[in-house]
């Protein structure tokens, strides 16, 4: 089985070419993007990259939850495709690159094995997950979990945005439903290639992450019922104060966090005080607690700790508490041949690379319940992500895809 040669390489202006020219649709404020999953703004992404495969020769699938998949052709279309992918949507205040260089990346292998005239025995189809960010709909990785068989259709399909829209009806309503069955699709490999969001290959002055596990995730959405009342004249004795008690939960999260370091993390990004009027006492706060760890004997005891003392911290206010997990996978390990595989794909191209646990949950989280998974990252200025500042350089984003080139084309293997 013949592999690629050290020598054959993506086209880094190419790849740089076509991220910026897809930033374009979906701008943020600040220089990043705001192309939320099935908005209109997703709808004109998701149309360019559509082009974009055409123009390199591959065939469009679509499934029931918007998921595409375009496939070049091997010369055993019998053969389970190798896969490459990631995800077109972005958070609203979102990055260039989060998502959309695994994308991207794995057009760029197709155009690369196009210009090389080089055939492989297996197809090679290159995906964009819907809904991965989960900023719109929770949960994050809503598509790839149905295709893994942990959402049902009609769950996904049910999801509201906080406008109350749901996800059936808003992808129905950019026209991007496919008859495909979710999940029917069998995959020989997947390979996701992301920045990093954090700060370690920087720091470390590595320029390619070999990915050997994900961290495991809960989201834990909190509602705490308080008293309606007048800011001014209602005497401190007599408040139901739903904002205080979410203040003394996110310190007790933050407290449980730091007594599970190294390797935990636990924060909240997402709270909504009703009425939410500056001189009303708030009715109702919701907010999601995100915990992670890539130990599951940490990441129970963190859910368990904060599930047990939030209902005393409000109890002790009189405010009202339920809690309703909407998030959740276990740390994950990624396929150890498809990691030595990139790891060798550095070491051939010459370049420098390390272990390391991915922070951020990923497709990949999912699809590695149902097919061998591994991931490539590439380092990030400051570690910084899910900020419209989110910065990678040219030659960052080319190494990893000229690994991700190698380790795929070296799984779909090369025809003489
Ligand atoms: O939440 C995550 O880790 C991912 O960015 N959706
Ligand atoms: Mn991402
Ligand atoms: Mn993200």
């Amino acid at each position: 089985m013949a592999v690629p040669g050290e020598n054959l390489r993506i086209n880094p202006d190419r790849l740089w070419e076509s991220i910026h020219e897809l930033a374009e649709i979906g701008p943020g404020v600040a220089g990043g993007n705001n192309r939320q999953t099935l908005t209109d703004d997703d709808a004109k992404g998701r149309t360019l990259f559509k082009s974009w495969c055409e123009g390199a020769g591959m065939s469009l699938g679509l499934d029931q939850m918007g998921t595409m998949f375009a496939r070049r052709e091997g010369t055993e279309p019998g053969l389970d495709p190798v896969y490459v992918g990631s995800h077109l949507d972005t958070q609203p205040t979102g990055g260039r690159y989060d998502g959309v260089l695994g994308v991207l990346s794995g057009l760029e292998v197709i155009r690369t094995l196009n210009d090389l005239g080089i055939r492989t025995r297996r197809p090679i189809v290159v995906v964009n997950w819907t809904n991965e960010e989960g900023a719109r709909f929770a949960p994050a990785m809503l598509a790839s979990g149905v295709f893994a068989g942990v959402h049902t259709l009609d769950y996904a399909y049910g999801r509201k945005d906080p406008e109350g829209k749901t996800f059936g009806d808003e992808l129905k309503r950019i026209g991007w439903v496919g008859d495909e069955t979710v999940g029917a699709r069998k995959m020989h490999a997947y390979f996701e290639y992301h920045i990093e969001q954090g700060p370690i290959l920087e720091a470390e002055h590595k320029q390619i992450g070999v990915v050997t596990h994900g961290q495991g995730l809960w989201w834990l959405e909190f509602t705490l019922t308080g008293k309606e009342a007048h800011t001014g004249s209602t005497p401190m004795n007599m408040r139901v104060n739903a904002g205080l008690a979410m203040a003394r939960i996110f310190e007790m999260v933050q407290e449980v966090a730091m007594s599970e370091q190294p390797g935990a993390v636990g924060g909240v990004g997402q709270v909504k005080f009703s009425p939410n009027s500056r001189n009303v006492l708030p009715g109702t706060v919701v907010f999601t607690v995100d915990i992670r760890s890539p130990e599951q004997a940490k990441l129970d005891r963190m859910r368990a700790r904060i599930e047990a003392e939030a209902p005393k911290i409000c109890e002790a206010l009189g405010v009202g508490c339920a809690v309703e997990p909407v998030g959740h996978f276990d740390p994950v390990t990624f396929d150890p041949v498809l990691v030595a595989r990139v790891r060798a794909a550095a070491d051939k191209l010459g370049y420098s690379h390390m272990n390391i646990i991915s922070g951020a949950g990923h497709d990949a989280c999912w699809t590695n319940r149902v097919a061998p998974s591994t991931m490539i990252m590439c380092p990030c200025v400051d570690g910084l992500s899910h900020n419209e500042a989110e910065d990678i350089s040219k030659d960052w984003a080319s190494a990893g895809a000229d690994v991700l080139f190698h380790a795929v084309v070296e799984t779909a293997e090369i025809v003489e």
